[in-house]
């Protein structure tokens, strides 16, 4: 039985039909019936298709009266608004927030089949890029399992995250059909469909009762239809709603088509619309500006909006109540239209007054910002945005012509500052800028760690800080334990509550309650041997992915994220290539056996980034083939990182690579779910990895690098890497030894984009931390060395990971700016 198996009675009011015999009976019917298959003859997609209808059955009651509590009550609920839910795969966190786990293995394994393999057969939905989309996940899971009301609203795209193959050491996508065996996770709507309108102009006219008006003529109206996945809170009755968009052209302008006699155009037509939701933007933290994303956004935010006035409608409350059955989360501007849609439909369709639509509209959105990155902060070309929503750019005047009224007031006189505050930026091409709008049509802005969001008071959003000091607040990120703990790494899961109970899965604060078994000889060996086995399992991924046979006695060493200038993968490679050329030139050389694991794709068009993966593969190729190395180092690049990837690979981790450069990393969320695994931290003062430092000790983790005051000081002075790299021989030598061709069979021009910058640019001051960086690899080398000082470490800091749940985080919103509580769920 697995910690997630504990003893906790799952609420379900019918039992029985969790018993193994009624299982195996539901599953053998769901095979027959749904699949049309035998058990001699079904696939085994077919197996687990049957698995997930079986499970997704037991799901239904309580997702139904949910709905109808939340519906009986009118409980605030929180809608949040994300582009993307990088949600991981199903069955196994279903069957965890069930607690049926077990009583599955039984009902499968007596039918012959391994739940392990059907579990492996699930196509993960790879609806996001990274953090962003994972944080989304975090909370919908968080929020179902505190009880909170709550809807998840996004993109049902067809296409998700492409699939990530490494060619000859270079990144190669690859499409991800992930729909194309089927989501038994999903149930279609059409019933709730809705539609949206795109393009056209706008025509002002006087209504029957005399008052002003705009109608908005619109070139094409698309149709957006719901599909809904349950989100069971674990052990709980709630079960919350993903609610995913998907284009499909409407049938009224198909007709259209169709009466001028023209089927091929009306079918072009009709692709074209479907294309809306085809593929997910594959770049983290960088904006093209391409018009297809600003249908995209303004698509699902109408469709979700327009779903919470149905639901208000259904509720019987009134619209201009709006603000007080939903709290709407921004997360990042990618869905900030929102703020006009609202007004729109508040002003031209409900016949709202301004003033009033204004209130409600303040009052029902918040905005969290995730980045400070310049490249990430969208912003439209003015004539793009009147092309696609010409009515919502004539709001955006008028928010923004009141908005500048009154900041001139704030700031009298200040005309740059009012320039800076607009909304249309007109310092050459003019462009609608998002966060603005978000900032302006919220009443709550959030960081999502406290450097990050200090910095934005300070930097990024000064102007619009000292107009309203009291909107902003900090949020510092978490991760679920049910997925990143209980899921993921059932071997501590089932250590811990035998020590401390399971009251861990859903109170993660009570993890500290194993801080003094860090000094139990026989709870450490414990602690020991079941890192050992995940490192183990997670070796025999790496053979079957790559091939590369690595020592799980040796450290192992993660970077694992999106692959980013600013992460700066290229630093640990630097490294890597150094500790090599310390092997070669010093034969006796002392070294902890280190394996070196990366994972992460890289946005496919950003050549830099595509390079680093090179560089690395390239670096691995070569210190893994070269026989004075003894196996001492292994490099080993995962392919496809992805939340299933991301499931095996933090428990394993010993050391977590979170190596930005101060300043620039939000929070990061990887880094606790190391922290929580058990993994050291290896990091700068960037992001949560401060928050990670106040909580584990500094004893307990390997800080390196310039403080964001540093790098800020630095660059003011002047940055010149080449004054850093006189300074340190080392690192002169292995630059050389790359710049020549060393790792690339003599290829000297193929990483000189990357050196070149390096010496003559380095932004992300890669020179000026390497040397910290590479003294602070020789602690972490002697202190691996003593095994049990290391595993002492290791304890310590899982137990003092208390802070990174998401509860806490979702905990946090809810009090200060949802205003959101638990309402648990009657049954019927
Ligand atoms: O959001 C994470 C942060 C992380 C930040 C990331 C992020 C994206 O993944 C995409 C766009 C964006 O603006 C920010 O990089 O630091 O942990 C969740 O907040």
């Amino acid at each position: 039985m697995s910690a997630a198996d504990s003893s906790v009675a799952h609420p379900e009011h019918d039992r029985s039909s969790l018993s193994r015999e009624s299982l195996k009976r539901a599953f053998l019917d769901h095979l027959l019936y749904t699949q049309g298959k035998s058990l001699e003859i079904a696939s085994k997609n077919d197996l687990y298709q049957s698995l997930a209808h079986t499970v997704r059955d037991r799901l239904v009651r309580s997702w139904f009266d949910t709905s109808a509590t939340h519906q009986k009550r009118n409980a605030r609920t929180v809608a949040y608004l994300s582009a993307e839910f990088l949600m991981g795969p199903y069955l196994g966190n279903n069957l965890l927030s069930l607690g049926i786990s077990h009583e599955i293995r039984l009902a499968m394994s007596e039918l012959g089949l391994d739940l392990d393999e059907l579990l492996r057969q699930e196509e993960e939905p790879g609806l996001g890029n990274g953090g962003l989309g994972r944080l989304a996940a975090c909370f919908i899971d968080s929020l179902a399992t505190l009880e909170v009301p709550a809807i998840g609203y996004g993109i049902r795209y067809e296409y998700g995250i492409f699939y990530q193959t490494i060619m000859d050491g270079w990144q190669v996508e690859n499409t991800d059909a992930w729909l194309r065996y089927g989501n038994p996770w999903e149930i279609q709507h059409a019933e709730w469909a809705v539609q949206v309108k795109l393009g056209g102009h706008t025509e002002q006219y006087t209504d029957d009762s005399g008052r002003f008006r705009v109608r908005w003529v619109p070139e094409k109206t698309v149709a957006g239809v719901p599909f809904d996945s349950p989100i069971p809170g674990y052990r709980v009755d709630t079960t919350n709603t993903l609610r995913l968009w998907r284009a499909e052209a409407t049938e009224a302008f198909d007709f259209h088509t169709f009466n001028r006699g023209d089927y091929l155009g009306a079918v072009n037509k009709k692709v074209t619309s479907e294309n809306l939701t085809k593929v997910l933007y594959p770049n983290d933290e960088s904006v093209q500006g391409k018009e297809l994303r600003l249908e995209q956004q303004y698509f699902f935010v109408s469709c979700s909006l327009q779903d919470m006035l149905r639901l208000q409608q259904h509720r019987g409350q009134p619209v201009t109540s709006f603000h007080k059955s939903f709290a709407i989360q921004l997360n990042d501007t990618h869905p900030s239209i929102g703020v006009a849609e609202l007004m729109r439909l508040l002003i031209d369709e409900h016949l709202v007054p301004w003033d009033r639509a204004w209130d409600i509209t303040r009052q029902t959105f918040s905005y969290t910002n995730h980045t400070l990155l310049p490249e990430a902060l969208e912003r439209w070309p003015l004539e793009l945005f009147r092309r696609v929503l010409p009515r919502h750019l004539e709001i955006i005047f008028e928010i923004n012509a009141r908005f500048l009224n009154e900041a001139r007031i704030h700031f009298f006189g200040d005309e740059t500052r009012i320039a800076r505050l607009s909304l249309i930026d007109e310092s050459g091409e003019r462009y609608v800028r998002m966060a603005h709008l978000a900032c302006v049509g919220s009443h709550a802005i959030n960081g999502v760690a406290d450097l990050h969001s200090e910095l934005l008071k300070r930097d990024l959003l000064k102007d619009f800080y000292a107009m309203w000091p009291d909107k902003f607040t900090s949020m510092t990120n978490g991760v679920t334990p049910r997925r990143w703990v209980a899921l993921s790494n059932p071997r501590m899961g089932k250590l811990v509550t035998r020590c401390i109970g399971d009251g861990w899965i859903k109170d993660w604060s009570r993890i500290r309650e194993i801080e003094p078994y860090a000094d139990d000889a026989a709870f450490a060996a414990e602690w020991r041997a079941i890192k050992r086995a995940n490192k183990i399992d997670l070796a025999s991924l790496l053979l079957r992915k790559t091939g590369i046979k690595v020592d799980p006695d040796s450290m192992f060493d993660v970077q694992v994220k999106r692959i980013h200038e600013y992460k700066r993968q290229h630093l640990s490679a630097l490294h890597i290539a150094a500790l090599y050329h310390r092997v070669k030139s010093q034969r006796n050389l002392d070294i902890t056996p280190r394996t070196f694991i990366f994972g992460g794709k890289a946005a496919p068009g950003y050549m830099r980034a595509k390079l680093m993966i090179k560089l690395i593969t390239a670096i691995g190729d070569v210190i893994n083939h070269d026989p004075d190395v003894r196996d001492r180092i292994k490099v080993v690049f995962i392919p496809n990182f992805s939340v299933t990837v991301g499931q095996c690979v933090y428990p394993a981790a010993e050391l977590s690579e979170q190596i930005s450069l101060a300043g620039k990393e939000a929070s990061g969320t990887g880094n606790m779910k190391f922290a929580m695994n058990g993994a050291l931290t290896i990091g700068t003062m960037d992001g949560a990895n401060i928050e990670i430092r106040d909580e584990v000790g500094e004893d307990v983790f390997f800080l390196f690098g310039l403080t964001a005051e540093e790098v800020y000081a630095l660059r003011r002075e002047g940055y010149r890497p080449m004054d850093f790299l006189r300074r340190d021989g080392e690192l002169h030598a292995v630059i050389e030894l790359i710049r020549s061709g060393f790792f690339s069979r003599g290829d000297s021009a193929l990483f000189a984009p990357l050196i070149d910058d390096l010496l003559n640019h380095d932004p992300y001051m890669l020179l000026a931390d390497y040397d910290s960086y590479a003294a602070c690899h020789s602690r972490v080398d002697q202190a691996y060395r003593d095994t049990q000082a290391w595993t002492r470490m290791s304890i310590l800091n899982t137990a003092r990971s208390g802070k990174f749940s998401s509860d806490r985080a979702i905990g946090e919103y809810c009090d200060r700016i949802w205003k959101a509580r638990a309402v648990p769920v009657e049954k019927r």
